[in-house]
């Protein structure tokens, strides 16, 4: 008993983690299909013992399909969600194509998991950098109110797919044998100009658009604002890449609405919020960090303080595995709340 679930893109970054997490919380799984784009059909992958050659994405390749978890990149998801809704399948895709689309919910199923009730057959699971904030905001929001939100991020490499790791890898490699470097992939493969990684930082997540924005930046601006439900939250975000392999890392300054409330109040509240691990002990040196939060599925949180000058103003630092709460976990933690919420039936 169980469900037919596909991982399309099963051999990028993301897809590999989805499976591993699939695997590690025993997924109710029937049958098990693994697609991708004809570039990495054929390829072999293991999954609880058992080999599965990667087949290539067709429409027909969802016919039988109960839950698709899409991550092959936007214009994968464009061509072939429908088609897989059109089948019956519940589509859980991890890109950007469908997220501000009116009719898709845009699931934290620790913020907004009642969202699911209105799905349509697809079903977006938002960007990384998106999903550690708002999980880390939604229960200060519920406590005090929220007012305004001001991210910088610190993000990883994996973010930007496994060649992108490789390059960081190789660079700091021909660095420190005083090679020549190349830079082919970051900031953003498809944009004009890449530069070195290793041992520097990019102020540049994904495209800029015509408001000086990158569009990582509006996805974590409007993605916010769409999963909490705030569409006049004041939000602004500074992406940033660093020479991480894996775990993001953000400094967030939020007001409350309410007066008066102490760090201790924000610390209580994030420490019983599920899915938040509080770190947070100054004087013992105790903060999240990317390098310890890897392969681990919560939100991390510390350095919480008020601030100097603002009675409803408050920073914190959080972390989190980019491929794993930002992405795999999450996505199956969708599938997960469906079947919870009897929303999506075992034949
Ligand atoms: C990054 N946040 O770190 C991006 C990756 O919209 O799902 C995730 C892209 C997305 O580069």
């Amino acid at each position: 008993n169980g469900f037919h679930v596909a991982v399309v893109g099963a051999t990028g970054a993301v897809g590999q983690q989805m499976l591993n997490t699939l695997e590690k919380r025993n997924f109710p799984i029937k049958k098990l299909t693994l697609l991708s784009s004809a570039r990495s059909a054929g390829k072999k992958i293991v999954y609880k013992g058992e080999e599965i050659t990667v087949q290539e994405a067709k429409p027909e390749s969802f016919e039988d399909i109960d839950i698709a978890l899409f991550s092959a990149g936007g214009s994968v998801s464009k061509a072939l969600a429908p088609e897989a809704a059109k089948r019956g399948a519940v589509v859980i895709d991890n890109t950007s194509a469908y997220r501000m689309d009116p009719e898709v919910p845009l699931i934290v199923p620790e913020v907004n998991k009642e969202d699911l009730k209105k799905h349509k057959g697809i079903i977006a699971n938002p960007n990384c950098s998106t999903i550690q904030m708002v999980a880390a905001l939604q229960p200060i929001r519920q406590a005090f109110g929220l007012n305004k939100v001001l991210v910088s991020t610190y993000q990883a490499v994996s973010g930007a797919g496994n060649n992108a790791v490789k390059e960081l890898n190789d660079q700091t490699k021909a660095i420190v044998n005083g090679e020549d470097i190349q830079a082919k992939i970051l900031p953003v493969s498809s944009d004009e100009k890449h530069y070195q990684i290793s041992f520097n930082a990019i102020p540049q997540i994904d495209k800029f658009q015509d408001n000086g924005f990158t569009f990582e930046e509006m996805k974590m601006i409007n993605e916010t604002k769409k999963i909490m439900k705030m569409p006049d939250l004041k939000v602004a975000a500074t992406c940033v890449r660093l020479p991480i392999a894996t775990g993001h890392s953000e400094s967030v300054y939020f007001e409350v609405e309410s007066n008066d409330v102490a760090t201790s109040q924000i610390q209580e509240v994030l420490s019983s919020a599920p899915g938040i691990v509080l770190e947070d002990n100054p004087s013992e040196q105790i903060y999240p960090m990317p390098a310890y939060c890897v392969g681990k599925d919560d939100v991390f949180v510390g350095r919480i303080r008020k601030d100097l000058d603002e009675d409803q103003g408050f920073h914190m630092w959080v972390v989190s595995d980019n491929l794993l709460k930002g992405a795999a976990l999450n996505s199956v933690q969708i599938a997960e709340t469906l079947i919870e919420m009897n929303l999506i039936k075992a034949i």
